[in-house]
């Protein structure tokens, strides 16, 4: 896969040089390269922005200048990927779609964004176009949200992580459930002892174990997904029940054995 990043701050993209994303690059998987928009400019103070058409607080970004980027850098298969707080929520299914792409381009925007015109021409040129948001804030700028996508897209990548299997269990994967708590040694931590049944060696009862942790995690914290899994048919009647008596502790005001009693909580 090819990645281009357009960005004023450039710099910001160097964390991409590092560790798993960068690894992809050293592989031949994946070949990113950032470029400067104001390399595109055209007058003599490398102008990117201007006021707000019909007032406003800020500046918005020229489209002649993105327009000027975007044609020499879009190819006919390039998914141009614009990072914006009012784009569609960026989950594991849009990077999993994300990763299929042979080419992404990544318009990082600053300031209040970039003329909405810039998006629109693009798509109706034929360029698969996806305006995309890391979720519900607001950043200075599209740089980190277009790192988030980019690692997340990255580490899909088939031959990109070592342990395939680390792919399919985790979050977000097919369960459809927040992960269960994960251990290592010590067997004993500041007086904390690993749940009993994961010493256990019996593989059945460590599997339900970690499934019930990881449905009273989810009923805790993200009914929503819950409710999305019990749609698709993915509670059993033993899940159910699991479920269940999660709930009635958490509407007694309990928190879940595994999270520990007494404790200060941010909320
Ligand atoms: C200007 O919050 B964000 C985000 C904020 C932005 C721009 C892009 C993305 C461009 N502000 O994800």
């Amino acid at each position: 896969m090819k990645i281009d990043v357009i960005s004023i701050f450039p710099a910001y993209l160097d964390a991409l040089k590092l560790s798993l994303v960068g690894k992809a690059q050293e592989s031949g998987l994946l070949d990113v390269n950032v470029r400067d928009l104001r390399d595109w400019t055209t007058d003599r103070h490398r102008t990117v922005d201007d006021t707000p058409t019909g007032g406003g607080a800020g500046m918005v970004m020229k489209p002649d200048v993105w327009g000027n980027a975007l044609d020499d850098v879009l190819q006919r298969e390039s998914t141009l990927v614009i990072p914006t707080p009012s784009g569609e929520v960026f989950t594991q299914a849009l990077a999993a779609r994300l990763a299929q792409r042979p080419h992404l381009v990544f318009a990082c925007g600053r300031y209040e964004g970039i003329d909405a015109r810039v998006a629109q021409h693009y798509r109706a040129a034929g360029i698969a176009t996806v305006e995309a948001s890391i979720g519900d804030y607001v950043l200075n700028g599209g740089e980190v949200a277009a790192l988030v996508m980019i690692e997340a897209v990255a580490r899909l990548i088939p031959g990109m992580v070592g342990n395939p299997e680390s792919l399919v269990e985790e979050s977000h994967g097919e369960a459809g459930l927040l992960e269960y708590p994960v251990y290592t040694k010590p067997v004993s931590w500041r007086g904390i002892e690993i749940p009993a049944p994961l010493l256990s060696g019996h593989h059945a009862n460590i599997a339900r174990w970690r499934r019930d942790r990881a449905l009273e995690k989810t009923a805790a914290i993200r009914p929503d997904m819950l409710a999305a899994l019990r749609d698709r048919g993915g509670l059993s009647q033993t899940d159910e029940a699991v479920v269940r008596a999660a709930d009635e502790v958490l509407r007694a005001g309990g928190v879940p054995a595994t999270e520990g009693e007494g404790g200060a909580d941010f909320s």
